[in-house]
């Protein structure tokens, strides 16, 4: 995993696009916009318990300027960086309810972003790692016109590139463009990020699950009898595994990434749809984790077939090792079968 030169993201991410015959360059620019936002995120995240002293959000900061909720200024400056490149069609954000048209005086592009600006953001205040998380599909409305809302509509696997970004102990970019999955840690003297885990694969197997075991009490069956046979010792499964959940899906899914287990967001009896989004947290995430030869469902479907119907729907998710999702989704299948069997008694 560790690599044997410097390599910085731009250069790792114009060496990827040469492998492709064909290719313009155009990806490389919009993922180069992308990462200096992602540093100007970074600044702030990392200024975020000045606040009390810089001045409260809402408030006027010491040069007059509003300050913003963290949330929303990474929403901000996404769309400011990105909005000019040449590179996009058309954006849609966590944060907004339409999808964002580029402005009529910039070339409009080929590309479509997603992206949930500030992942975790109930974890700002306590200074616990959070994530900004991004898609990027190939528009299929025609060329030149601004894009459409069917642009940002499409299955998650037909995104040509994903990646998060943790800001925790360092910043850290990880990113697929499909073929393997790259792990980048900013350095702060000079300002680039530096391949840090080279060609990251999940372990088929781990011994970690995530997920907010408060809600217990809503869970099906299927999912309490999952988590049950986890915490029971068995010397054949070698069980039981251990609890970690941070709150913050990417930081969640970035340890789970590197050392194996499942993070879980489940439906329950009082979120039939679960909580995480379907366009901006579910899809990229899932297709990090399928790049590095893991696995991602709904419990019943691969996410990433999953047809989309609208750009802020919810989806549950079950994410991680491949053997571990396997596991729970034969949990929920068996126990989906029980209760129709017992119905039609
Ligand atoms: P957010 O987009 O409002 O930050 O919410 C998403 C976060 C995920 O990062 C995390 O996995 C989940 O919400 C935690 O939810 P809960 O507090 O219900 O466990
Ligand atoms: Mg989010």
């Amino acid at each position: 995993m560790k690599p044997s030169r410097f390599m910085t993201l731009s250069r790792h991410i114009v060496e990827g696009e040469k492998k492709h015959p064909g290719a313009t360059g155009e990806l490389s620019a919009l993922l180069a916009d992308f990462a200096l936002a992602v540093k100007i995120i970074a600044l702030e995240v990392n200024k975020a318990g000045l606040v009390d002293i810089l001045g409260f959000e809402g408030s006027n900061n010491v040069h007059g300027e509003k300050v913003k909720k963290l949330d929303m200024y990474a929403h901000d400056i996404l769309i400011r960086a990105m909005d000019h490149g040449g590179h996009l069609a058309v954006m849609a954000s966590e944060e907004e309810e339409d999808i964002i048209h580029i402005p009529k005086k910039h070339r409009i592009g080929k590309y479509v972003l997603l992206f949930d600006p500030l992942d975790g953001s109930s974890n700002i205040d306590a200074n616990v790692s959070i994530g900004t998380i991004f898609s990027i599909y190939r528009r299929v409305s025609p060329d030149g016109l601004p894009g459409t809302e069917e642009d940002c509509l499409q299955e998650g696997y037909k995104q040509v590139a994903a990646g998060y970004v943790v800001y925790g102990s360092s910043t850290m970019l990880v990113y697929t463009a499909g073929n393997g999955v790259y792990g980048f840690t900013l350095d702060p003297s000079v300002g680039e990020f530096l391949l840090s885990h080279d060609d990251i694969k999940i372990p088929q197997r781990g011994k970690i699950y995530s997920l907010n075991e408060g809600n217990y009490k809503y869970w099906h069956n299927g999912l309490k009898k999952y988590i049950k046979y986890l915490q029971d010792a068995d010397d054949r499964t070698g069980n039981p595994y251990t609890a970690r959940y941070i709150g913050s899906m990417v930081a969640d899914i970035h340890r789970n990434l590197l050392y194996g287990g499942i993070f879980i967001y489940p439906a329950d009896k009082r979120n039939p749809k679960g909580k995480l989004r379907l366009m901006y947290e579910c899809n990229p995430m899932a297709f990090i984790v399928e790049a590095a030869g893991g696995r991602a469902s709904d419990g019943k479907q691969r996410t990433l077939e999953i047809k989309p119907e609208s750009i802020h729907e919810r989806s549950p998710i079950y994410i991680g090792s491949e053997g571990d999702v396997l596991e729970v989704e034969k949990f929920l299948r068996e126990e989906e079968m029980a209760e129709a069997e017992e119905k039609k008694k």
